[in-house]
């Protein structure tokens, strides 16, 4: 297992749609094993494989509360096949967007079918923390990012405050 970098934005591959997953194999494996260790030592609530380079449609989340125990979950070639009219606003960051937190309004519930790595077809009906971080991780996967979100006064001043994170953080 292996901890890979986070690209940070801007980053074309962020803003790309990524690829579905023809079949399990040991190389899926791998990515979400790597994906899941990188995202723990970040450390989030979730990652999608475009935000380390892998245009694929894959992501990794655990949202369990700090006394629960460890969930994490494997999530290949997801699809909402529903969205709650209930909409509900939280504060969301983004491990390719670091130490910017926006709050943002999106449906309250979700339902979600996805391949597992056990090769089945999941459906399940998520809310809260896990419907929040599914929405955002899908967007991930469609080249889109949570600053859109913001108005474009807020968005240009985070896009401007990344560039020049960027570069300090190249020159370091
Ligand atoms: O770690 C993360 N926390 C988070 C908090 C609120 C809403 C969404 C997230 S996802 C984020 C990790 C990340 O960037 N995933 O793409
Ligand atoms: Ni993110």
């Amino acid at each position: 297992m292996t901890t890979r970098p986070i690209l940070i934005i801007p980053e074309p591959r962020l803003r790309k749609v990524a690829d579905p997953v023809p079949a399990i194999d040991d190389s899926i494996r791998a990515l979400t094993q790597d994906m899941l260790e990188t995202m723990y030592d970040a450390p989030g609530i979730g990652l999608a494989a475009p935000q380390i380079g892998v245009m694929k449609r894959v992501f990794v989340m655990d949202c369990a509360g700090q006394d629960d125990p460890p969930n994490p979950m494997e999530i290949i070639n997801p699809e909402i096949l529903w969205r709650s009219e209930e909409l509900e606003t939280s504060e969301e960051g983004c491990l390719s967007i670091p130490e910017i937190y926006e709050e943002v309004t999106r449906p309250e519930r979700v339902r979600l079918r996805w391949l597992g790595l056990d090769g089945e077809i999941h459906e399940q009906e998520f809310g809260e923390r896990w419907a929040v971080c599914i929405q955002h991780e899908m967007d991930h996967l469609d080249g889109k990012l949570f600053i859109d979100y913001l108005g474009p006064v807020k968005r240009r001043m985070i896009m401007s405050k990344m560039k020049k994170l960027k570069k300090e953080r190249a020159r370091a």
